[in-house]
């Protein structure tokens, strides 16, 4: 089940908190002592960085896949996630590409996560906050390597967040991407209502994804109606890349929004009523587009409101998927406007060609 900490992070005494979520999830990943002992570092560095320069937020610790990996089963990888709404620091995206220079407002710390991470990538704006993702996985050598063909590593990543609703401990929505070949199949499951009883749909819909991946949208959500009999059930979207082709092909069932942009132009794509597992539609539509180097995918469940759409900027210049993904979670909710659901916002989007 997608086990999710949610601290939040207002004084030093909730930097202690962080690093334990960070150790326990790094239990839970299997991560070696010396991998865990990088995850501890880097929690600690992200909390303390973000009450240097913000005063108060949140940190998301969750297991995830990593963004990019050859064919085959990757390890999963700790993700921590540090969100505020501070003042921002200024020229972040200078002092990254520069390799962080210890002097300034950036701090060393924030050098030691990128050091010691697989992927870190930080977005601040000013006056707007800052979102820092690392994720920490498997030692290189331990990592499941698949055999021959080009990776799509250089090509395209998958990545996200996944907020419990009332910082409980498990969230009912999951999301996992699996690659057959030249398709890459993202899938973000909505297991009814909210804990674990919705947590237990949303996994199952995961561990079915893992084997109906090779199949066309519509076809693995059949497969997935199937195998969700017997839950509460779950709104799923499933969107498939074929990267050889420039393809994306998108089926949803059930409350899951997708939007794609196309030029300076977010396009809607749409999901059918029905719920997994409980009720099927007869038919299920089929979506397909192209994809291109500009293209951004942004799934996300109703934790968002149904109607919002990305607001301009998102994703420019590319980043990490999660920090997209945190990005989104973290602008679009309001005190106007709480949130009252599990919120999960999954972001497929190509590689710049200089960080391949
Ligand atoms: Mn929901």
């Amino acid at each position: 089940m997608p086990r999710v900490w949610d601290v939040p992070v207002q004084d030093s005494t909730r930097v202690r908190d962080v690093r334990v979520a960070a150790e326990d999830a790094a239990a839970l990943a299997g991560l070696d002592e010396r991998r865990l002992a990088a995850v501890s570092l880097v929690a600690t560095e992200l909390a303390t960085n973000l009450l240097k320069h913000a005063q108060a937020g949140q940190v998301l610790v969750d297991v995830v896949d990593p963004p990019a990996a050859r064919e085959g089963r990757p390890g999963r990888a700790v993700q921590i996630t540090a969100i505020d709404h501070g003042p921002g620091i200024a020229h972040v995206a200078g002092a990254l590409r520069d390799g962080f220079s210890t002097t300034g407002s950036l701090g060393a710390g924030l050098g030691t996560c990128r050091r010691l991470a697989d992927d870190f990538d930080v977005h601040s704006v000013f006056g707007r906050g800052t979102v820092a993702v690392a994720r920490v996985g498997p030692a290189a050598e331990e990592a499941v390597q698949g055999g021959g063909g080009p990776s799509m590593a250089s090509e395209v990543r998958a990545g996200g967040v996944n907020v419990p609703f009332a910082g409980a401990d498990f969230s009912g929505d999951a999301w996992a991407w699996v690659r057959s070949g030249d398709r890459l199949t993202l899938m973000l499951a909505d297991g009814l209502g909210h804990g674990s009883e919705a947590a237990l749909a949303s996994t199952a819909a995961v561990e079915a994804l893992r084997h109906w991946a090779h199949l066309p949208p519509a076809e693995s959500l059949r497969e997935l109606h199937s195998a969700l009999s017997g839950t509460r059930g779950a709104a799923v979207a499933v969107a498939q890349l074929d990267t050889w082709a420039g393809r994306l092909r998108f089926a949803g069932i059930g409350n899951v929004t997708a939007r794609l942009r196309e030029g300076d132009r977010w396009r809607s794509l749409l999901s059918m009523p029905g719920i997994v597992g409980v009720h099927r539609p007869r038919t299920v539509r089929e979506d397909e587009v192209a994809w291109s180097a500009q293209s951004l995918l942004i799934v996300h469940t109703d934790g968002l409101p149904g109607r919002w759409t990305p607001p301009p900027g998102t994703g420019v210049p590319p980043a990490d998927p999660a920090v997209t993904a945190a990005v989104a979670v973290r602008d679009a909710g309001s005190p106007a406007r709480p949130v009252r659901d599990d919120t999960a916002v999954v972001v497929l989007a190509p590689v710049p060609p200089d960080r391949s």
